[in-house]
């Protein structure tokens, strides 16, 4: 009888490691998936940036693309969190918001256009 008692416990034992295992592995692969869903873009196209508000969680990657004939930059409100080279055709630039909080941004070269990123 004491031995059942104790291969028992060796079974409930394996049980346990097994869903410890099984709980890790999910963790894992949720944190991996959040991975894709912290990256959003802004298009710059007929000299505005659009959205013009785009809303994101603190972390994400917002890149932004140039899709006009002439150069534009991506310059924060501030002139200090973030300022991009200027971007020809086509060309592309990036910056994440880790910290929470309103954004507002310009076109060094055309100063009329702004628009913002809201960090959460
Ligand atoms: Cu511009």
């Amino acid at each position: 009888m004491k031995s059942d008692k104790s291969k028992m416990r060796g079974t409930v034992m394996m049980v346990v490691a097994l869903l410890a295992l099984v709980a890790a592995t999910g963790a894992r692969r949720s944190a991996a998936a959040e991975k894709p869903s912290s990256h959003a873009e802004v298009t710059i196209d007929n000299f505005s940036f659009g959205p013009q508000s785009l809303s994101v969680k603190a972390g994400t990657e917002v890149t932004w693309v140039n899709h006009d004939d002439i150069p534009h930059t991506v310059v924060s409100e501030d002139l200090i969190t973030f300022r991009s080279r200027a971007l020809d055709t086509d060309e592309s630039w990036s910056f994440t918001f880790t910290k929470p909080g309103t954004y507002t941004y310009f076109c060094s070269i055309h100063p009329k256009m702004t628009a913002k990123v809201v960090a959460q």
